[in-house]
């Protein structure tokens, strides 16, 4: 997916505020924050959304669920914090790469 600008952020071709990575997946800050803390879990191979995965995905999606409650964690949200996955325009979806937002405050 050459357009596809989290693709891109997983090659390394564009810059991120990074906080994980590792073969599977990466996390870094979203670029307009809409609280304290608030970052991105996408899977490096590209996944469009929701709409296409199946059984084989979920190792993978279980993957992005664990590492955005580490995350979660070591950013000091002990008090609780939002995991959202928009999903197709109507669901609010912009960026067509699979995404968890992970949202809170550190207490
Ligand atoms: P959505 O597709 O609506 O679930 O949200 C996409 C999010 O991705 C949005 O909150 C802004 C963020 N975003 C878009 N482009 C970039 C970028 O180039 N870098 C970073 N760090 N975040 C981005």
């Amino acid at each position: 997916m050459t357009d596809c600008i989290f693709c891109k952020i997983a090659h390394g071709d564009i810059p991120s505020s990074k906080l994980y990575e590792d073969d599977d997946v990466l996390a870094f800050h979203d670029i307009h924050p809409k609280a304290p803390v608030h970052f991105l879990v996408i899977p490096k191979r590209h996944i469009d959304s929701l709409f296409v995965v199946d059984d084989s995905d979920a190792p993978l999606l279980g993957k992005l669920m664990v590492t955005a409650s580490k995350l979660a964690r070591e950013q000091g949200l002990s008090e609780g914090y939002k995991t959202i996955v928009h999903t197709g325009e109507a669901g609010g979806q912009e960026v067509f790469h699979l995404h968890v937002h992970v949202l809170g405050e550190a207490a």
